[in-house]
């Protein structure tokens, strides 16, 4: 019995690991996904992120304002030109 509460600690521990690896990864990604943006502040965002101010996003521009965004890239551009739209780039957020 006591050998067992011996045995148990590391297995329950790297198990925490793994799930603390996880909750990272959501709170890093989460709140670029996550939705419950106001279109203004997605507005804002987008003319933030369009550092040329032509109308769409590359990936450069996006990774240029946050890495993280750049992880989502290809998953927002959705007709696979390499840019985002003002939509495209609404939808990662809706
Ligand atoms: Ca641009
Ligand atoms: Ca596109």
């Amino acid at each position: 019995m006591r050998k067992n509460l011996f045995r148990d600690p590391p297995k329950r521990s790297g198990l925490y690991a793994i799930a603390a690896a996880l909750a990272a990864t959501v709170i890093a990604v989460g709140p670029a996904v996550g939705g419950g943006m106001k279109p203004e502040e997605v507005n804002a965002m987008f003319k933030k992120a369009d550092a040329n101010a032509d109308g769409k996003v590359t990936k450069e521009e996006l990774k240029a304002m946050d890495p993280t965004l750049a992880e989502i890239f290809d998953q927002a551009d959705k007709d696979k030109d390499g840019r985002l739209t003002n939509k495209e780039f609404a939808d990662l957020f809706s």
